[in-house]
C-alpha cells in the first residue's frame, strides 16, 4: 500500500495514536493509520469515530512511505522497526523528506505557552504531579500530562488557554522530539531501563538528553552525572540528596538553627523541615526538590509549593500501603519497574523493615541487570517470592543468599506471602520488572494485588 503525497502516516493505534489522529482532524491535515498489530485493539472504536480514515494492519515493510508528508510514530513502536528503519536513518541524517517525529514535536508547533518537562528512570510521574499542584496552588491555569494520565495533544484541546504545561516524558518520546524548547527541564536520575529498545544505558541517556534541546534552563541531580547536560552554556540547577554547595537544592542533617532533624535547604538558606514533606523516604525529599527547583525558575510562590509537599500523599502504584493488620503491612509499589525503583523502594521503607521483608517480584525484566537487588534483599528480606518472564534469572541471582519461593503468578506470590508474613512483616510488591508478560499494564497488576490483598484482610477478619 502506497501512503498517497502529503499524507501524513500515523503509526500506532494506541493512546497516543487516537490522540495524534484526533488533533489531526482538528487541524483539519489528511492522514491514514497504520498498527503493526494484525488486529490492534480498540480498532472498531477507531473506525467509528475516523470514518473515511484508511487502516493498514500488520507489517510496516509492505507500505511505501517515500511519498508520505511525515510520519508521526507512537512511544511503543522502535523506530527501527522493519519498514521504518531507513526513513529513522535519514531522519537522524537530516537528509530530506519525510521526517519521523512523535506526538510531541506536533506538540510543540501547536503550543504557545511556557513547558516544564520531566524526565528520568524514576520518579517522573511523582515530581510530575507535585509540580502540577504547586502550580495550581500557587494560582495559575496548569495542564498536566504527557506520558502520565492525559496525552500532550489532548491537553491542547482540553485545556487551550492554559498558562503552562507540565509533561513527563519518556525516552520514547524524547527520541522522536526534534526540539521540545522547554522552560524549564528536569531530567531526575537514570538507571537500566529500556535496554530492549535504547540498546544500552548511553543510548538510553542519549533519548533521555532530548528533554535538553532548546531548553532555557535544566534541573539535573548532583549525585547522578548522568543526568547533566552534554551542553555547558544550559543554565543548570542541581538537586541532591546530601548536603547542598552554594546554589544548590539539598538536604542538611546537621544543625542548621533548627534542631538536628534533616531540613530541605537552598544553598546556605533553611527552606522547611524534611520531615514536613509528606512523602516518605529519602528519595521523595530529593523529588521534593527538584520539584521546588523547577517550581522557583517558574516564579511559583515558596509558601504554596510547601503546603503542596506538606499534604501530597503520593499516587497509586508508588509505594502505596494498602492495609496492616495483625502487624503485617502489604504495600503496593507495582510502578516499580525497573532496579532503581525497587531499591528506593526498600531503601524508602529501610529501618521500619528489620529484617521482616518479603518481597514479591518479577515479570519482563527488559535487559537490565538485577545483581544490584542482591545486597539490599539480602539486608532486608526474610524471603523474596519472584513471578513471571524472569522469574529464572532472580531465582538464579538469589538462590543460597536468601530463601526464594518461584510461583507462576501474583496471586500464587500472594498466597505464599500470606502463608508465611508473620507480625512485623512488610509485603511489597516492588517488582523491578513491567508487568506486560502477564497483565495489560503496571496499574492492572497494582489493581490486582489491591484488590487481592483487601479480600484476603475482609475474609481473614485480621486472623491469620
Ligand atoms: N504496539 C504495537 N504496534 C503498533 C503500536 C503499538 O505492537 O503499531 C504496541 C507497543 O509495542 C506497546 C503497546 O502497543 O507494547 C502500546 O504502544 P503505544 O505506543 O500505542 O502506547 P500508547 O498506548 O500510545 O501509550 C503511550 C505510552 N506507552 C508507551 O510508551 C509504551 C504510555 O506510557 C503513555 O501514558 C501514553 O502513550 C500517553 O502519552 C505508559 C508507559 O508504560 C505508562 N510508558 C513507559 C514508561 O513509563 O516506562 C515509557
Ligand atoms: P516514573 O513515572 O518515572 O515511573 P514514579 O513517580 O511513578 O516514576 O515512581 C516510580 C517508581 O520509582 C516508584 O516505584 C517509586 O518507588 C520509585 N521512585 C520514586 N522516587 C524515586 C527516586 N528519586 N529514585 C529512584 N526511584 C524512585
Amino acid at each position: 500500500m502506497i501512503v498517497p503525497a502529503g499524507v501524513t502516516l500515523v503509526v500506532g493505534l494506541g493512546i497516543s495514536g487516537r490522540a495524534i489522529a484526533r488533533h489531526l482532524t482538528r487541524q483539519g491535515v489528511p492522514f491514514m493509520v497504520a498498527d503493526t498489530r494484525i488486529s490492534p485493539p480498540g480498532l472498531d472504536d477507531f473506525r467509528a469515530a475516523h470514518p473515511g480514515i484508511v487502516v493498514h494492519c500488520g507489517s510496516l515493510t509492505s507500505l511505501d512511505i517515500s511519498q508520505a508528508k511525515e510520519v508521526v510514530l507512537s512511544p511503543g513502536i522502535d523506530p527501527q522497526t522493519p519498514g521504518l528503519e531507513g526513513l529513522w536513518k535519514r531522519t537522524l541524517a537530516a537528509s530530506g523528506e519525510p521526517k519521523i517525529v512523535g506526538e510531541m514535536a506536533l506538540f510543540v508547533r501547536e503550543c504557545r505557552a511556557p513547558i516544564a518537562a520531566i524526565t528520568g528512570a524514576n520518579a517522573k510521574s511523582t515530581v510530575t504531579t507535585l509540580l502540577g499542584e504547586m502550580a495550581r496552588e500557587a494560582g495559575r491555569s496548569v495542564a498536566v500530562g504527557g506520558n502520565l494520565g492525559t496525552p500532550a495533544l489532548d491537553l491542547l484541546a482540553e485545556q487551550p488557554d492554559a498558562e503552562l504545561f507540565v509533561l513527563e516524558l519518556s525516552s520514547f518520546q524524547l527520541e522522536t522530539t526534534p526540539c521540545l524548547g522547554a522552560e524549564t527541564a528536569a531530567f531526575l536520575n537514570l538507571c537500566e531501563d529500556h535496554l530492549d529498545r535504547h540498546g544500552d544505558m548511553a543510548g538510553y541517556r542519549n533519548a533521555k538528553l532530548g528533554i535538553f534541546r532548546g531548553a532555557r534552563h535544566g534541573v539535573v541531580n548532583r549525585d547522578d552525572p548522568l543526568t547533566w547536560p552534554d551542553d555547558p552554556s544550559l543554565p543548570v540547577a542541581y538537586f541532591t540528596a546530601q548536603p547542598p554547595r552554594a546554589g544548590e537544592w539539598g538536604i542538611a542533617d546537621r544543625d542548621v538553627g533548627h534542631g538536628s532533624e534533616p531540613w530541605l535547604m537552598h544553598g546556605e538558606t533553611p527552606l522547611m523541615a524534611a520531615g514536613e514533606v509528606r512523602l516518605p523516604g529519602r528519595h521523595n525529599q530529593a523529588n521534593a526538590l527538584a520539584a521546588l527547583a523547577m517550581g522557583t525558575q517558574l516564579g511559583l510562590e515558596f509558601a504554596a509549593m510547601r503546603r503542596v509537599l506538606a499534604r501530597f500523599c503520593g499516587l497509586p502504584h508508588r509505594g502505596e500501603l494498602i492495609g496492616e493488620r495483625n502487624g503485617v503491612r502489604w504495600v503496593n509499589d507495582s510502578k516499580g519497574t525497573n532496579v532503581g525503583a525497587t531499591l528506593a523502594a526498600i531503601a524508602g521503607l529501610g529501618a521500619t523493615l528489620e529484617g521482616r521483608l518479603i518481597w514479591l517480584g518479577g515479570g519482563l525484566g527488559k535487559g537490565a541487570d538485577f545483581t544490584p537487588l542482591m545486597a539490599p534483599l539480602v539486608e532486608h528480606a526474610r524471603e523474596a517470592i519472584v513471578f513471571g518472564s524472569d522469574a529464572p534469572r532472580l531465582v538464579a541471582l538469589l538462590d543460597g543468599e536468601l530463601p526464594v519461593t518461584r510461583t507462576h503468578d501474583l496471586r500464587g506470590a500472594l498466597e505464599r506471602a500470606a502463608t508465611i508474613a508473620e507480625p512485623g512483616d512488610c509485603v511489597l510488591l516492588s517488582p523491578a520488572c513491567a508487568s506486560l508478560d502477564q497483565f495489560p499494564n503496571y496499574q492492572v497488576r497494582g489493581d490486582n494485588f489491591r484488590d487481592w490483598v483487601q479480600r484476603y484482610l475482609a475474609a481473614n477478619n485480621g486472623e491469620r
